[in-house]
């Protein structure tokens, strides 16, 4: 019987008591306990009939019983499906309804706002909490510690993460055991990872970054993670003296550099930090090496491919680039139109194949023809170019995407709505400099003849249905959009007009 994600992430850790996670309050939990306590989900699980192969949709806090329902659904063979806790009931209908998830997890406080969901999606409705309470927890402390592992192969799926389209409808990226391992087991090998690493966890587990980069990783090399329900900068530094190592949005970077008590006694213990998931200025990588005397290690990665290239851990980490094709990532830079390669240095699209790159979208098998080539390059969206010694720097995208503070923003979402309020004609929506988020969302509207939209109440309408990391930050309203002959609209010309909007005044 095998089953390789959870008998290398999990399985192998069974009766070991050395320490896996330590938390804020003080106190430890141990390999063994935690594989136990997963266990006990699984069984869970396995009781309410979710079969292998089944889809789990859970938006609930970060918490050590968060983490375990992962590792059930891993000895299940149930496919874990994460949520952003910010989503709005609008937003979550769609996941859950998508996916057809076998059974929705939510927070307790948010059952009965989430029972018309679970009920019109036709599944089942549980609730876990952060501390131990909810309906799932209750059936877990009942049920057996111990579970016959469910038979799942390196092909079998392991993961959905919804990521969204510049189309504006959600695709869920299918993501397999071997796809999750593979990336896994080469960025240990990387970022030489071992059982001696703790590693300071206060990314959200949701997402890639903070799901399979850290933890994942974690697991692989046998280590510990000081887990915190989230980016707390007083927490962080409180901590950071127990920790070897950490990963982060460039957010944390730039709220540590805020902060004068992070200091390089602070990080006396650290070997290695580790951004990604959006693009760390080159000041502040510089600033962090001044104040701290770390080079942060950058990585690029995405949903669809886990991560794709890193700066070396020994090597040059050179500033304002992503690093090298990791070693079982084949990449090229095409040319958006044809897709022919292109020479190094020049700016194309960047794409790439390995064992990292996901199986498809969630039955739609034409958006995956258009982005998945038949050959095993997925397109990722994203423009760079590549030095001749190999390094990759990314310039731009392809893709009309926001990224916020680590979270992606499609405004074509948020348009439709816009668009739909009473009085506006049409909108745009850009991402602008951001000193905290690196970039923040702001809307531009142009009314319909005679009208004066009620801004006041379309950024309560937009709060009732879209996350609050989705939000403009602000609604501009002029006479037209700028627009090319062609009729296009300038999107680059907003985000000139509007690129002082955020930044501290000199
Ligand atoms: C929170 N808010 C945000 C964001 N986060 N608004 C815009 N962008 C955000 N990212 C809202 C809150 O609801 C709040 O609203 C207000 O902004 C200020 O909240 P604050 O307390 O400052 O926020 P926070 O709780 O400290 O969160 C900021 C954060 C967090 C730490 C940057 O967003 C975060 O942990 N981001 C990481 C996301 C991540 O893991 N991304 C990886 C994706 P109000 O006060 O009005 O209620 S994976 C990926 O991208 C690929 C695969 C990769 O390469 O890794
Ligand atoms: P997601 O859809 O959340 O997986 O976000 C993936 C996108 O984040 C990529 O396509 C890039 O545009 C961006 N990204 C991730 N890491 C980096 C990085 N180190 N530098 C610049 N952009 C990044």
């Amino acid at each position: 019987m095998a089953n390789p994600l959870y008998d290398q992430l999990f399985g192998c850790h069974a009766g070991k008591t050395t320490p896996f996670l330590h938390l804020p309050d003080g106190v430890t939990l141990t390999h063994a306990g935690f594989v136990a306590r997963a266990a006990r989900f699984a069984n869970v699980l396995r009781a309410m009939g979710i079969a292998p192969g089944d889809r789990l949709a859970v938006q609930i806090d970060k918490s050590p019983d968060a983490l375990a329902v992962y590792a059930a659904c891993a000895q299940a063979g149930v496919i874990f499906l994460p949520l952003n806790p910010a989503y709005t009931a609008e937003e979550i209908r769609y996941f859950v309804t998508d996916s057809g998830a076998a059974a929705f997890v939510c927070q307790p406080a948010r059952r009965e706002e989430m029972a018309p969901v679970a009920k019109a999606a036709g599944t089942r409705l549980e609730t876990l909490g952060a501390e131990g309470e909810g309906s799932l927890a209750a059936q877990a402390d009942a049920a057996d510690d111990s579970f016959t592992t469910a038979e799942r192969s390196a092909d079998d799926l392991a993961a959905f993460l919804y990521t969204s389209g510049t189309t504006g409808r959600s695709k869920g990226a299918m993501l397999t055991q071997g796809n999750l391992l593979s990336n896994a087991q080469t960025l240990v090998d990387l970022w030489q990872f071992t059982s001696n690493d703790v590693l300071l966890h206060a990314l959200p587990i949701f997402h890639t970054h903070g799901l399979f980069v850290a933890t994942n990783v974690t697991l692989v090399a046998g280590g510990a993670m000081v887990f915190l329900p989230k980016l707390d900068i007083d927490q962080l530094i409180a901590h950071m003296p127990q920790a070897t190592a950490m990963m982060g949005v460039p957010t944390f970077y730039t709220r540590l550099l805020d902060d004068a008590r992070f200091t390089r006694d602070v990080a006396a213990n650290m070997r290695l930090f580790i951004s990604g998931s959006a693009p760390l200025l080159a000041e502040t990588h510089a600033a962090f090496e001044d104040r701290s005397g770390h080079r942060i290690l950058e990585r690029y990665g995405m949903t669809e491919t886990n991560m794709n290239t890193s700066n070396p851990y020994d090597g040059e980490r050179r500033a304002g680039t992503v690093g090298l094709p990791l070693p079982d990532v084949e990449l090229k830079i095409t040319d958006p139109e044809t897709g022919k390669i292109l020479p190094d240095g020049e700016i194309g699209s960047i794409e790439v194949r390995g064992p990292n790159v996901f199986k498809g979208y969630w039955q739609m098998p034409e958006k995956t023809a258009q982005e998945l080539r038949a050959d095993g390059f997925f397109i990722t969206g994203d423009l760079g170019h590549r030095d001749a010694d190999g390094y990759v720097t990314i310039v731009g995208r392809d893709k009309d995407l926001i990224i916020s503070g680590g979270y992606n923003i499609y405004p074509k979402e948020v348009e439709l709505l816009l668009d739909d309020q009473p009085g506006v004609l049409e909108s745009a929506v850009i991402g602008v400099p951001h000193p905290d988020f690196g970039e923040s969302v702001v809307a531009v509207l142009v009314a319909r003849r005679g009208a004066e939209p009620d801004l006041e109440q379309i950024t309560a309408d937009l709060g009732a249905s879209l996350a609050k990391f989705k939000q403009p930050r602000r609604l501009i309203v002029l006479p037209e959009l700028p627009r090319n002959t062609m009729g296009k609209v300038q999107k680059n010309v907003l985000r000139e007009t509007y690129a002082d909007l955020f930044q501290p005044r000199a």
